[in-house]
C-alpha cells in the first residue's frame, strides 16, 4: 500500500529493462535497465558487498553485490552503472535467475522491452541492426566474426556500391555483385541456424556410431543388433568453425514392429528436410538390389562404406567414402565432405554477405529488376534495403 502511494507522490518516468543475452544456456546472463530512474530501480533490490549505495559508485566500475528479492531469495551479481541514466546487471546465465530479475523490476514499475527495441534505439543503420542481433545468435566464432564485418558495414557497402554502379548505367557490373551475394546467401543464413545433418542408412550399418565419433561423445545408444535407433535424436556441433545440427535415425528397412515402422517414416519425412543426408551402408554386406534403389532415391546424398576396417568390398560404380567408426579411419575425410557439400561459396575475411531473408529476399528482386532492365526498381528495393531506420521503426530516445 505504502509503495503504491509513494509512487503516485513521485511521478516515475519510463524506466526499460532488457535482456541483452539470447534465451538458452550461458555463464552469466545481461539485464540493461535505462531510463531516468534506473539506479534507483537497481538499487531498490542491489545491495552491495560494502554496503554503499549503487549511486555513490563513478560509472563504469563493476561492483559486487547480492539482488535481494522481496521474498528472501536472491543470488550473489555484479552491477554496472554505464551512465547516469543506465546500469548493466549481469547475473548466472540460464532462464530462471534473469527472468525473477526483470520480474521484480518489471513489479516496480519498469516496463520491459524486446532486444530488438534496445538495439533499434542504438543505430539507425537497419543492417547493422540486423547484424546486432543475428551476432547474439551465432555459435561458432567463425560464424560470429563473419557477422561481426556485416555490423561494421561490410553487407552495407557492397549494397552502396551496387547502387552507384546501377546509378551509373553500369549494370553488368552491379548485376555480376548482387548475384555474388545472393550466392553466399546460404551461408548467411546458416550463421545463425545451423545446418541440419542427417544419418541415415540399413539397420546396423554404424549410422549412430559415426554419427557418436563425429560427436566426440555417445549421443546415440550403439548395439549390434539391427533396428536399435527408433526415434531421430539430433545434437549440435561444429566443423571446422560452422554451426552443424547432426541427426541420427532409424535403420531404412520393411519391418513389422509398430514403433519401428514410425521410426523409419519419421527418419523418411527429416530426410526431406534436412540440408544433407549421410547414407551410410556396411562395406562388408554385398551392394544388392536394395542398397542400389536406396542410393538412388537420395541422389544428392553422400554416401559413406562404413566398417572399412572389416576390410570388406564395396562393389558399386557409385563414389563412397570408406570409414571405419571403430577405429577413427576416414571420419576427417567425412567432415570434409559435409562441410564442401555444404558450405559452396569461398569466403574472404571482410566479404559481404545477407543473412536475413529480408535482404535475401530485396537483394533478389533487384536482381530481377535488373534482369527486366528496370533499374530504377533495383535501385528503389537497394536503397529500401539499406534505408535509415529512423524513416521506419526508430524510436524516439528514453525521456
Ligand atoms: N568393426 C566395426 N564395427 C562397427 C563400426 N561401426 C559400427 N560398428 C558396429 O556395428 C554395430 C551396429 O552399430 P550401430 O552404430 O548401432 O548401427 P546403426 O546403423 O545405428 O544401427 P540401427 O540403429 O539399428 O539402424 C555395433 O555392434 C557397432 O559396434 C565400424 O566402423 N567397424
Ligand atoms: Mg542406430
Amino acid at each position: 500500500m505504502s509503495q503504491v502511494s509513494t509512487s503516485s507522490e513521485v511521478p516515475s518516468p519510463v524506466c526499460l529493462t532488457t535482456r541483452l543475452t539470447p534465451s538458452g544456456r550461458g555463464a552469466v546472463a545481461v539485464i540493461c535497465v535505462e531510463g531516468e530512474n534506473a539506479v534507483a530501480r537497481v538499487a531498490q533490490y542491489f545491495v552491495s558487498a560494502t554496503r554503499k549505495p549503487l549511486a555513490s559508485f563513478p560509472v563504469n566500475r563493476v561492483v559486487f553485490g547480492r539482488w535481494a528479492q522481496s521474498d528472501g531469495h536472491g543470488e550473489e551479481l555484479v552491477v554496472c552503472r554505464t551512465s547516469e541514466t543506465s546500469v548493466e546487471v549481469n547475473c548466472h546465465g540460464g532462464a530462471a535467475a534473469a527472468r525473477a530479475i526483470m520480474k521484480s523490476l518489471v513489479a516496480d514499475g519498469a516496463v520491459e522491452q524486446v532486444s530488438s527495441r534496445w538495439v533499434n534505439r542504438r543505430t539507425s543503420d537497419s543492417i547493422q541492426a540486423e547484424a546486432w542481433l543475428a551476432l547474439t545468435e551465432a555459435r561458432t566464432e567463425r560464424t560470429a566474426a563473419i557477422l561481426l564485418d556485416q555490423y561494421r558495414g561490410a553487407l552495407r557497402k557492397a549494397i552502396r556500391d551496387a547502387i552507384v554502379q546501377l546509378q551509373n548505367g553500369d549494370s553488368t557490373k552491379a548485376r555480376c555483385e548482387l548475384a555474388t551475394l545472393l550466392q553466399r546467401g546460404d551461408i548467411g543464413m546458416h550463421l545463425t541456424r545451423p545446418w541440419r545433418v542427417a544419418f541415415a542408412g540399413p539397420p546396423n550399418v554404424g549410422k549412430s556410431s559415426l554419427m557418436n565419433r563425429l560427436l566426440g561423445y555417445e549421443r546415440s545408444i550403439v548395439f549390434d543388433q539391427p533396428g536399435t535407433t527408433r526415434d531421430l535424436l539430433s545434437a549440435p556441433t561444429a566443423f571446422d568453425g560452422w554451426s552443424m545440427e547432426l541427426t541420427d535415425t532409424a535403420g531404412l528397412r520393411d519391418s513389422e514392429d509398430t514403433i519401428e515402422v514410425e521410426g523409419v517414416s519419421r527418419a523418411t519425412k527429416f530426410l526431406a528436410e534436412a540440408d544433407l543426408t549421410v547414407l551410410v551402408f556396411d562395406t562388408t554386406t554385398g551392394w544388392d538390389e536394395r542398397q542400389e534403389q536406396l542410393a538412388e532415391r537420395h541422389p544428392n546424398a553422400l554416401l559413406v562404406a562404413n566398417k572399412c576396417d572389416l576390410h570388406g568390398v564395396r562393389e558399386s560404380a557409385k563414389p563412397f567414402l570408406a570409414t571405419s567408426a571403430l577405429t577413427g579411419e576416414g571420419v576427417r575425410e567425412l567432415m570434409q565432405q559435409i562441410v564442401e557439400r555444404l558450405v559452396r561459396s569461398e569466403m574472404m575475411p571482410g566479404d559481404a554477405v545477407p543473412f536475413t531473408s529480408r535482404q535475401i529476399h530485396a537483394i533478389a528482386a533487384a536482381c530481377q529488376a535488373v534482369d527486366d532492365g528496370e533499374l530504377s526498381v533495383a535501385i528503389e528495393e537497394l536503397q529500401t534495403l539499406i534505408a535509415d531506420l529512423l524513416t521506419s521503426t526508430h524510436e524516439t530516445p528514453i525521456e
